[in-house]
């Protein structure tokens, strides 16, 4: 699919015009037309055949007909005439989070600021103080917004890593030479972000396969292939390495492939202290080898339970396994409903009728409708009556279907100023009400976790959604003080949401943890506004289980009824 490619030329149209101090109308329907592009679930060149891109809310003829020059010719005319004059270091300056097209400009025109070097340059001489809108924060904020540049240039999410070894193993399998193959490394372990994607594979035939590896579709650059070992870039921009082992030695690399380092490096001490030796190869009391075939070899022999991979950090989990003491980490076939969703009610794409479709295919017995809320303008919140005409239809709904459930709810902003979106008579009418923050990102930390308090402190509010508003690739989330929000979770029986879409992750592992001691249930959501967005649940499930998350930790664990009287409850 070229829609990536696509919306991303437009929005550096959209940034280069800006930069030149062109007009603002012309900018936003760039902008516009860079963010439908980006959230169609349906590939553009499909449409640009069929002729609907106009159909397409957002895009107009003009852009449809740059969309169509290049998909038949690889290139944009407009763009190659937006780009004369500004070079690709100006471009790669105003991806850096903190740094709009308008600093760019100002940088540029005060210091002579071209690339991300000048930047760097004249931050370590303290240039840019005293320009014109530029404070300490500004500065501060700008340094953060280089870190995570840097850091988002070389690692990507794992909602981008997924799918791609979801589609490396699944073509590599029909490969007749190849006994076991696994995914290993940061992935296996559900990292939230992978450097490289390491697989591994067993089979006598290593040429073979590491050929019909670096042939296999969506490669764009072989950068290493010999006998046992193959390493190649793929469409998504990440790394791919291949292992190529013997079968009898699969789990000891698998073991020590998996990492991570910190947990690898404290299990050899422990193996060092029993008198054995554990390697890629298998693991040894001398000379003689006593096990590899299985990763459970390895551990067994130490004395230890298997640990699964998501708890390999080296957080306790060799302590807890050597005590028998690890959790029974949940599952995502524990998973009964996903708690955040929105419908084309507000700026979602799908029916109440394909969510609940959709929902009951995954296997769940029941779905929360969580629309946004009328501050909202952007995400077209549903404003009160609006919200009753919603309650009403899926009440109807809800008489056509057998053991499944549409679950009447709200995603509530908590506004700039403190107070909820909907008043309590509207709250009461719902099963479930998630509350979140979406404004008002740069108020202090007091401010915002006052505010979020005072929204865990209604009696209705039953899920605090993404708690600290991080963007892994792009903003480092508002200042919020999470141990007092815990607290109030915790005094309230409030919950607190793993939001699964792959830029969020949001609670993150170690707060998950944080939460789970402090006796604060979790709620694991993918806030899906596309239904195939709602694969993504598994990407949390694997937070959840860093966070050493067991099913009774998690509220959508629970049947429908079990989850209604966890919402009554706080009513009472
Ligand atoms: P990443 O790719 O940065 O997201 O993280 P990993 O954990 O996938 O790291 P990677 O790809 O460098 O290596 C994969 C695994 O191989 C790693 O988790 C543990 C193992 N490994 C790599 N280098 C070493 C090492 O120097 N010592 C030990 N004990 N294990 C290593
Ligand atoms: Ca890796
Ligand atoms: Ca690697
Ligand atoms: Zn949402």
């Amino acid at each position: 699919m070229k829609n990536h490619e696509i919306a991303a030329l437009f929005e550096r149209i959209a940034n280069v015009l800006e930069l030149k101090g062109e007009n603002t109308f012309r900018i936003n329907s760039y902008r516009k037309a860079a963010r439908v592009i980006g959230d169609l679930t349906v590939d553009v060149e499909e449409l640009a055949k069929e002729g609907k891109l106009t159909d397409i809310p957002g895009i107009g003829e003009g852009t449809a007909e740059k969309i169509v020059e290049y998909i038949n010719t690889g290139k944009m005319s407009k763009y190659e005439e937006v780009m004369k004059g500004v070079s690709e270091d100006t471009i790669t300056l105003m991806q850096i989070p903190g740094l709009g097209p308008k600093t760019v400009a100002m940088l540029n025109k005060e210091l002579g600021i071209v690339g991300l070097g000048d930047l760097e340059k004249a931050l370590q001489e303290d240039k840019l103080k005293g320009l014109f809108g530029i404070g300490d924060k500004k500065i501060e904020n700008i340094v953060k917004g280089i870190e995570l540049f840097k850091t988002s240039q070389q690692r990507i999410s794992i909602g981008m890593a997924y799918p791609v070894v979801i589609r490396v193993i699944e073509e590599l399998r029909q490969h007749p030479e190849i006994k076991d193959i696994q995914a290993a490394g940061s992935l296996r372990r559900m990292k939230e972000t992978i450097g490289d994607i390491d697989i591994l594979t067993s089979g006598a035939a290593g040429e073979a396969i590491v050929k019909s590896f670096v042939n296999m579709s969506g490669v764009t650059q072989i950068l290493a292939a010999g006998d046992t070992k193959g390493s190649v870039r793929v469409e998504e921009g990440v790394q791919v390495d291949l292992r190529v082992v013997h079968e009898d030695e699969f789990g000891a690399a698998l073991q020590y492939f998996t990492g991570s380092k910190e947990h690898n490096i404290h299990l050899r001490e422990i193996a060092k202290k029993k008198g054995l030796k554990i390697s890629e190869y298998g693991i040894f009391r001398g000379d003689k080898k006593i096990g590899g075939r299985l990763e459970e070899d390895i551990y067994k022999t130490l004395g230890m339970d298997w640990i699964p991979p998501e708890l390999r950090e080296n957080r306790g989990e060799i302590e807890a396994s050597l005590e028998r003491k690890l959790p029974k980490l949940i599952e995502l076939s524990d998973i009964k409903g996903d708690l955040h969703n929105h419908s084309n009610w507000s700026d979602g794409t799908p029916t109440f009728e394909e969510m609940a479709g959709h929902a009951m295919k995954m296997g769940y017995k029941y779905l929360v409708v969580s629309d946004h809320s009328k501050s909202l303008h952007v995400a077209n919140g549903l404003k009160d009556e609006e919200l009753l005409e919603e309650i009403e239809e899926i009440d109807e709904l809800n008489k056509k279907f057998k053991g499944f459930t549409l679950l009447k709810a709200t995603e509530m902003d908590i506004k700039a100023d403190g107070s909820l979106d909907f008043p309590d008579k509207i709250l009461e009418k719902l099963d479930i009400v998630v509350a979140s923050i979406h404004s008002g990102f740069k108020q202090g930390e007091e401010k915002i976790t006052e505010r979020m308090i005072a929204a865990i402190r209604n009696p209705y509010v039953n899920i605090i959604a993404h708690p600290t508003g991080r963007l892994i690739s792009r903003r480092e989330g508002y200042e919020v003080n999470l141990d007092k929000v815990i607290d109030a979770c915790a005094e309230t029986g409030t919950a607190l949401e793993i939001n699964c879409y792959y830029d969020r992750l949001d609670l993150n592992d170690i707060h998950c943890r944080k939460a789970k001691e402090a006796g604060v249930m979790i709620a694991i959501s993918t806030d899906a506004h596309h239904l195939d967005q709602m694969w993504m649940i598994e990407l949390g499930v694997g937070i959840a289980r860093r966070g050493w998350l067991e099913a009774k930790d998690v509220i959508n664990t629970f049947s429908v009824d079990k989850l209604k009287a966890f919402c009554k409850k706080k009513r009472k």
